[in-house]
């Protein structure tokens, strides 16, 4: 297992894609040293990502196929001997700085919504991580840390995971731990749950394990990447479609609700398959009920089958499983939120619908690139992915539907929302030789208006339209 890469020269590991890089480091490093007096021990880097295929299926246990992008945030770090305090600021005055204790097992504020809750989840992950595999926890030591972030937050190319993810790797470097990259995937996958979203796995596994020039097919339980190259002569291009979307503050009526939904879909799913109430109940995932069908075709057809259309209600889904849903997720408190806020009930057939399709879609993604890939088929993909997201996860919004109709009819092979969706970034491939035109076409018929109606600055755009390369995982970054 490959280790992450510990290096004295900060250019051998990252100055691949940004030519800035090196001006970016040394006005942290200025900043860290008027804010806290000196020089940070350490820097830790970890990049946001975009997906190219596979939405809301991590959670089920499915592959999914993202890569990471060369946006990044940055964590410096100094060890504070004398304090027992944990100072974590920021370079963005918008995000105000705030002080913790250092005990680990201190609860994360969820209610607060602050920034500082993934920097607080990537730090307990770390003594989580020590305390699970029954490994001495070190000395608990006062900390002074500075973010400093360029992923767009709420966009769905995993701001949150960055964050949660440099803050581990730059607590475990602090504290002079070396895990390997599986290790620290595996636990920022769960200690990003401390923020009150109920995460995959996908965005922490790419935002460690990513690699230049490679898309990664990522597996699950445990976590693995594998390489997937992207068809010569293509690119993708990202879009913001500038509605945000900050999954902590909706997670009870959005993300967390689709992950119950799952949940119950696994469920009842199981008991009209023939398999008993009470063992029906230990199903956690659609993944488990796929291997009472065979396959993920069968599993489709059977959710298609037996689910019925629209809600399931809370009584009828009480007198289906026996059990009341306040019992049966008692040792969840973020799915007891959403059981507070539920009024509209619990779509299971569409969910499940989604997920077999979409789990489907990311094996032929990726059997397709490996063998003589066929740009037109992969875009119909995409599309198909886009299509089954808004009509069956609901999970689209109307700027993105927007967002993606404009690349399709601009000249994209194909296009679909990335991330969680319900706002923030699209993702499309395009042939090579029309990026340029598909990026200009793009911005007349999509951006333009936002710029004349004042949404967006005209020098903004690059930041909200861009092309992206695979970019490299998590690094630390000493002898600054
Ligand atoms: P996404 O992961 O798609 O960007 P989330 O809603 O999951 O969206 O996470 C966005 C939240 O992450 C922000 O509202 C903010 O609290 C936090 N965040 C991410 N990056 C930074 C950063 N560089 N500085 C401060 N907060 C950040
Ligand atoms: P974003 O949009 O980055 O918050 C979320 C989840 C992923 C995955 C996607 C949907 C977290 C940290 N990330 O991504 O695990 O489920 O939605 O495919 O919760
Ligand atoms: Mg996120």
């Amino acid at each position: 297992m490959s280790e992450i890469p510990v290096v004295n020269d900060i250019k051998v590991v990252y100055g691949e894609q940004l030519g800035d890089a090196e001006e970016r480091y040394a006005r942290l490093i200025a900043t860290f040293e008027e804010q806290y007096g000196g020089k940070p021990d350490l820097l830790a880097r970890s990049p946001g990502r975009v997906n190219l295929i596979g939405e809301h299926i991590d959670y089920e246990g499915y592959s999914v196929l993202p890569m990471a992008l060369a946006l990044d945030t940055i964590v410096a770090v100094k060890v504070d001997a004398g304090s027992d305090k944990l100072v974590v600021s920021n370079t963005n005055p918008e995000y105000t700085t705030k002080e913790f204790s250092t005990d680990p097992s201190q609860q994360v504020d969820t209610a607060s919504l602050h920034w500082t809750n993934y920097c607080m989840c990537g730090y307990k992950g770390v003594f989580d991580f020590l305390g699970e595999a029954g490994k001495a926890l070190p000395e608990a030591i006062g900390l002074k840390i500075m973010v400093d972030g360029r992923v767009p937050t709420g966009s769905g190319l995993s701001s949150s995971s960055a964050l949660t993810c440099a803050t581990a790797v730059a607590v475990m470097a602090a504290h002079n731990l070396a895990f390997t990259k599986a290790e620290v995937a595996d636990f920022t996958c769960k200690c990003e749950r401390h923020s009150g979203t109920q995460s995959g796995g996908m965005d922490q596994a790419i935002s460690i394990m990513g690699q230049v020039g490679v898309a990664k097919l990522v597996d699950f339980n445990p976590v693995r990447a594998s390489d997937v190259k992207l068809p010569k002569g293509s690119a993708f291009l990202i879009g913001n479609c500038l509605a945000v979307s900050n999954k902590a503050e909706t997670a009870h009526e959005r993300y967390n609700l689709r992950v119950m939904e799952c949940r119950l879909a696994s469920i009842v799913l199981a008991m009209e398959l023939g398999v008993a109430q009470a063992e029906a109940l230990e199903f956690s995932t659609l993944l488990q009920v796929q291997k009472l069908t065979g396959n993920l075709e069968e599993s489709e057809k059977a959710a298609d089958k037996l689910l019925h259309d629209g809600a399931y209600t809370k009584v009828e889904l009480e007198e289906k499983l026996g059990k009341s849903l306040d019992d049966l997720f008692k040792d969840s408190p973020a799915s007891l939120l959403v059981l507070q806020h539920n009024t509209k009930g619990f779509k299971l057939h569409d969910r499940a619908v989604h997920v077999y399709s979409e789990a489907a879609r990311v094996h032929k993604f990726s059997d397709e690139c490996a063998a003589n890939p066929s740009l037109q088929r992969l875009g119909e993909l995409m599309n198909a992915s886009h299509e089954s997201c808004r009509k069956f996860y609901e999970c689209s919004c109307q700027e993105l539907d927007e967002l993606v109709e404009a690349f399709r009819s601009c000249g994209a092979i194909g296009a679909r929302l990335t991330g969680a969706g319900w706002g923030g970034c699209a993702v499309a491939l395009v042939e090579l030789d029309m990026v340029d035109s598909v990026l200009s076409r793009v911005k007349d018929m999509f951006f333009k208006a936002r710029i004349d109606s004042g949404r967006l600055l005209e020098g903004g755009i690059s930041e909200v339209l861009f092309a992206s390369l695979p970019s490299s995982g998590a690094a630390i970054l000493k002898g600054i």
